[in-house]
């Protein structure tokens, strides 16, 4: 492990349950609850209950268990959203803000789960 981790970081207490969340759905290895401050009707942040700052950490350093946990639980939240399409559902988009370029600001990795409304072309 190459990276260091601030155990002090919001989402650590929320895991803690030092500070509150609107919870969605909880499992073994991952959390998922409501973002504070919502750019689209459903703004859902999902992470994984282990100490990694982004994506490419939890790739490197989490188990098999972790892994398939994690996806299965950004794909629960979907799925209790309604929002997949073909199902009844009008989309939605994953993202994952890493570093300073990705203009981070919480160095817990998490999977921001946006829908509800058009979210617009990545590039125009
Ligand atoms: P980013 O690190 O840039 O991918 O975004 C972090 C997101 O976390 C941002 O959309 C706002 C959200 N956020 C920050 N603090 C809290 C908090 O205390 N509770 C909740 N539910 N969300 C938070």
């Amino acid at each position: 492990m190459a990276y260091s981790y601030d155990d002090q970081n919001i989402f650590a207490k929320i895991l803690r349950g030092e500070i509150p969340c609107k919870k969605l759905l909880e499992t073994e290895h991952s959390l998922a609850f409501h973002d504070i401050r919502p750019q689209a009707p459903d703004h859902v942040l999902v992470i994984p209950k282990g100490p990694y700052v982004t994506f490419d950490h939890f790739a490197q350093d989490a188990s098999v268990a972790e892994r398939a946990d994690y996806v299965a639980a950004i794909g629960a939240v979907c799925k209790e959203l309604g929002v997949q399409p073909g199902e009844g559902g009008d989309g939605y988009r994953l993202l994952s803000n890493a570093g300073e370029n990705g203009v981070q600001e919480v160095p817990h990795l998490h999977v921001h789960i946006l829908a509800g409304r058009w979210l617009g072309r990545m590039v125009e």
